[in-house]
């Protein structure tokens, strides 16, 4: 196997190379994102680059731009010390969210990821609806969720059980799995899960566990963990970056700082395949154009009177459709006058010899 295939350059990215783009560069994955610049490799070590003015201003919305996980076609120069990205593969899956009170509309999280981890602590961080937004956007990226609940040494197993009933209610389809970083208890089973070639990445606020669960994985205290308390009293995220790393076994994993709160969603399809059940109420609801809060023969109000669907749940996937709605409107809106995308060009401009 060549490097790039090593670190998942793979038929589906193979099939969608530019001809033009490819006579004239090479390819590279982007580890890492930095304020005006990145880290990118080709399987052998990382190197320091920036983007072509050519990319940046071709580039219409700040989505166009390299996220962590990205194919982009570059060139390495002065003895590979340092590398131009003149383009972006397609992407095969986006993890991405509404940026919370900024100008511009989304923030990119992550791109060709195969696995996403979603993780809560068992003992303070559970929280159903939060696990819901989750795996609205994780769905929504077209990537295979999986749920896990840190620190089960620290709760009963008759806990631990009822809490995972409550998740299975919820994601049905998903997989959840219960784990501890100190008792090392299906550890084994999560590595058992990464492929070689296939990226991850673990997603969950700050302290639940994310980074120490990597040194699991890793079998060695390699990166940073902090105390939840000192990340309180602290009021910051021990992980900093987004980071692509590569595992023994030949898997990728990106570390993510812990997101405060996923905030506004502006996602469709994540949605509706996260409340599969309310969707297919919707069908049935007498008017097509049912908005499910007084109509006469609407499934999904029957449904939560008989006591079928919870009233709880219901009202989350009203909250979120009508985040989702907003968003897209605001984001069509906004598009043309994306200032803080202006600016970017801007700075990054400066800093170009
Ligand atoms: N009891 C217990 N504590 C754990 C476990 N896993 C992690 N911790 C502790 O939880 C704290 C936070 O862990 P981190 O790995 O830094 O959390 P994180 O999710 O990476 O946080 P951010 O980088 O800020 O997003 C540390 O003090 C860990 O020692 C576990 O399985 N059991
Ligand atoms: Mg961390
Ligand atoms: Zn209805």
């Amino acid at each position: 196997m060549s490097n790039l295939e090593n670190i998942g350059f793979s038929d589906w990215f193979k099939s969608r190379v530019d001809e033009q783009q490819s006579a004239a560069h090479g390819v590279a994955r982007i580890v890492s994102v930095h304020k005006d610049s990145y880290m990118v490799t080709r399987g052998d070590g990382e190197v320091y680059a920036e983007l072509s003015g050519n990319l940046l201003f071709s580039t219409e919305s700040a989505a166009g731009l390299p996220t962590t996980g990205d194919w982009v076609y570059a060139d390495y120069f002065d003895d590979d010390t340092h590398a131009i990205i003149y383009g972006v593969f397609p992407r095969k899956t986006l993890l991405k969210r509404k940026a919370a009170g900024k100008l511009v509309d989304y923030q990119l999280i992550a791109a060709n990821i195969d696995g996403a981890f979603i993780i809560q602590s068992l003992n303070e961080n559970f929280n159903l609806r939060r696990l819901e937004r989750y795996l609205a956007m994780v769905n929504e990226g077209g990537i295979e969720p999986v749920i896990l609940l840190s620190k089960c040494d620290l709760m009963p197993s008759e806990e631990v059980r009822e809490i995972k009933n409550s998740v299975r209610a919820i994601a049905p389809h998903t997989a959840v799995i219960e784990f501890s970083n100190l008792s090392r208890e299906n550890i084994d089973s999560i590595v058992g899960m990464l492929k070689n070639g296939s990226t991850y990445c673990l997603l969950g606020s700050s302290g639940v566990g994310k980074t120490t669960l990597l040194n699991s994985i890793i079998g060695s205290e390699e990166y940073e963990t902090k105390s939840v308390s000192k990340i309180q009293s602290k009021g910051r995220h021990t992980t900093t970056t987004r980071q692509l790393i590569r595992l023994k076994n030949g898997a990728m994993i990106i570390d993510t700082p812990g997101m405060r709160e996923l905030g506004s969603l502006s996602v469709d399809d994540g949605i509706d395949e996260t409340f599969a059940e309310i969707l297919e109420l919707s069908q049935r609801c007498e008017f097509g154009d049912c908005s499910h809060t007084n109509e006469k023969g609407c499934a999904i109000l029957a449904a939560v009177k008989a006591g079928d669907l919870s009233e709880q749940r219901f009202r989350n996937y009203l909250k979120m459709r009508n985040e989702s709605d907003f968003n897209q409107m605001s984001y069509l809106e906004k598009r043309e006058k994306d200032k803080a995308f202006g600016k970017l060009i801007k700075t990054t401009m400066k800093n170009k010899r």
